[in-house]
């Protein structure tokens, strides 16, 4: 299988929605007379088109098909072994200033960085088919939403991006003829698909993207991380919202008392799964939709509450772990139109996964194309493989994901995957310690980047990867932001990984994070019982429901629930290294704030 393949000639009427836009159509040729493409491809995002580059796709061995009766309308595709996960090391942020950029972040200079790319983009499509892509983010009606255009080599990209987002037509009519309208630019090309020329580059001032080398995931689907996370981060400080690595989610009770919750984690930490949960038996008549798995762009509403939209159109998930038993709503979403990525494929043309329901296959292709038995070493399907599936089908998809204005927001979450130290739950005092607790945030890597796995790192509110710009002006904008809200959503951070001495989850997590997320609603709807700790309001063990919770000790509860005096000097010192390293960019009362926990901890 290969990502690279040589141009295709569509009929008459694919591939020719040129924009009517002089900027694009300036830019478009500008990227072509440097790349040499053999044509260019104009997107219309119609279903015409994606049945004409899915077939052309097939027969250039860049997706196989899959069986029609196990999941119709689905593929696979392999990427390149060297190629499987986001690649933060050659990620970098190209502000004018490294000052800007900050020191989180990987920085180099904007004219050299545009020399080396363009030194490499030359010619680099010589023989290929440049597809250009329009899209946009949020929903059409948004305040928020944002105007993309991508151009790519890869059709793999081009069928990724048309799940993923609401591409073609609702983005160049979004757009129109103003040739001084705002809008993303961003060129990828898989060059060599060679790891030693991979560069992720952001320039935030021309709100240009440009990514070679890769054509894997965050590194190339340029709408996720590239601009609603990193781009989009820089322009909501200074058009003054915010871009969160969150997902958000609708709680509803019995009585149909509705929230919204938006939750960051790390990535590979649990946003979908947590996006679609389904509530224990015992919470019935209590229900969880989704609003989004992943990004979250929020602004402030005419009442002063924070709102939020969902800017993607689809669920890029990890696949490995995803069952029947860990998340119906996921395995139903991915039942059919589904683009996979490194998954194991079975005989019959079915996928496989570790996790998955029932027992594995007696043979399957892996994940690298090679045979796979339950007896191999190696895992069929890739620890980092994903689904890219529209949200449409999601079984639980919240109502209000198109609307505009957003969906007010009552709790943010904060919350990594933590062995020890931090307990299951706990509520920030007020908005400024809550800002001190997302901004101390620390996870175990995952297999979501390329790296050493289940280390723990300091993770600012899940957005060391993705934020573009300084991180000390990043917490700045996020006080500020508690400054100008009249009713700000209350904030927790909660922990599903933290483990007994003997390495096990001592949380079940999945469906029973219903219970944290009850305590979480009845906080805010001012109910619900919680004692003062050093590190913030935890809940009462008889304040959480936990009835017909089987196979939880009252000691692992305990356990759970519990501040170790002792971890949290440790955790204290820990995040010396954060301060360290952002040094005078660090705000003042994040200083304070930590001053204050010393003190409480005594
Ligand atoms: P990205 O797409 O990379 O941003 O990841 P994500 O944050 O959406 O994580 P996801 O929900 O895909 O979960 C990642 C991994 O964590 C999967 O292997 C899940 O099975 C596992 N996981 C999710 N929720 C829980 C939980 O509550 N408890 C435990 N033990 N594992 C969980
Ligand atoms: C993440 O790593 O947080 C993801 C997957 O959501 S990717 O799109 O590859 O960034
Ligand atoms: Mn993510």
């Amino acid at each position: 299988m290969t990502d690279i393949a040589p141009a295709i000639s569509p009929p008459i009427g694919i591939g020719d929605a040129k924009s009517t836009n002089q900027s694009v159509l300036d830019w478009v040729q500008e990227v072509a007379r440097l790349c040499g493409p053999e044509n260019i491809f104009w997107c219309d995002g119609s279903e015409k088109e994606n049945e004409y580059l899915r077939g052309e796709a097939v027969r250039q061995n860049i997706l196989i098909k899959l069986n029609e009766e196990k999941v119709p309308g689905s593929y696979l595709h392999r990427s390149n072994p060297n190629d499987v996960a986001r690649v933060e090391q050659f990620t970098l942020i190209c502000t004018p200033t490294k000052e800007e950029a900050g020191p989180t972040n990987n920085w180099a200079a904007p004219d050299e960085t545009y020399t080396k790319l363009h030194r490499m983009l030359k010619g680099a499509m010589r023989g290929r088919t440049m597809f250009v892509i329009p899209y946009i983010m949020g929903p059409p009606d948004s305040p928020l939403t944002k105007v993309g255009f991508e151009i790519t080599d890869s059709i793999y990209v081009v069928l990724s991006m048309r799940i993923m987002t609401r591409m073609g037509v609702v983005a160049t009519k979004r757009l129109g003829n103003d040739a001084s309208a705002e809008w993303n630019r961003g060129v990828h090309s898989l060059l060599d698909v060679n790891p030693e020329r991979r560069w992720i580059c952001h320039f935030p001032q021309d709100n240009t993207i440009i990514s070679v080398g890769s054509g894997y995931g965050g590194n190339v689907l340029l709408s996720k991380k590239c601009l609603a996370l990193r781009i989009g981060s820089y322009l909501a400080r200074k058009q003054g919202w915010l871009a969160e690595h969150m997902l958000i989610l609708g709680v509803q009770s019995p009585e149909g008392r509705k929230h919204y919750v938006a939750a960051a984690f790390p990535s590979a930490c649990g946003k979908t799964n947590f996006a679609m949960l389904i509530p224990p038996k015992h919470f019935k008549g209590w229900k969880v939709t989704t609003i989004g798995d992943d990004i979250a762009w929020m602004q402030i509403g005419g009442d002063g509450r924070l709102y939020a939209v969902n800017p993607e159109n689809g669920y890029f998930g990890v696949v490995p772990g995803t069952s029947y038993k860990s998340n119906p709503n996921a395995m139903k979403s991915i039942e059919h139109d589904t683009l996979y990525t490194n998954v194991a494929m079975t005989n019959d043309g079915d996928v496989w996964w570790e996790g998955k329901d029932g027992p594995p296959p007696t043979h399957a292709i892996d994940w690298k194309g090679n045979d796979w038995t339950p007896d191999s070493k190696e895992k069929a399907a890739h620890p980092n493989s994903r689904f890219a599936t529209p949200m449409r089908n999601n079984p639980v998809l919240d109502p209000d994901v198109e609307k505009g204005d957003g969906v007010p927001i009552s709790a943010i979450i904060f919350g990594g995957r933590r062995s020890d130290t931090m307990p299951l739950v706990f509520q920030a005092f007020d908005w400024e310690h809550g800002v001190y607790v997302g901004a101390m945030m620390a996870s175990e890597t995952t297999a979501a980047a390329t790296g050493a796995v289940g280390q723990v790192r300091r993770d600012p509110m899940a957005m060391l990867p993705f934020c573009g710009y300084n991180m000390g002006e990043y917490f700045r904008h996020w006080l500020r932001t508690g400054a100008r809200l009249k009713n700000p959503p209350l904030i927790f951070h909660v922990n599903w990984f933290r483990k007994s001495a003997d390495g096990k989850f001592l949380w079940p997590g999945f469906g029973d994070n219903m219970r944290v997320l009850k305590w979480i609603i009845d906080r805010a709807e001012g109910r619900g019982g919680a004692q003062k700790s050093p590190i913030g309001f935890l809940p009462r063990r008889e304040g959480l429901d936990l009835d017909e919770l089987e196979n939880v000790s009252n000691a692992a509860i305990e356990e759970l629930l519990a501040v170790q005096p002792n971890e949290w000097k440790k955790e204290l010192a820990n995040q010396e290294s954060l301060f360290e390293k952002l040094g005078g960019d660090m705000p003042e009362e994040l200083i304070a704030q930590r001053a204050k926990l010393a003190q409480r901890l005594g």
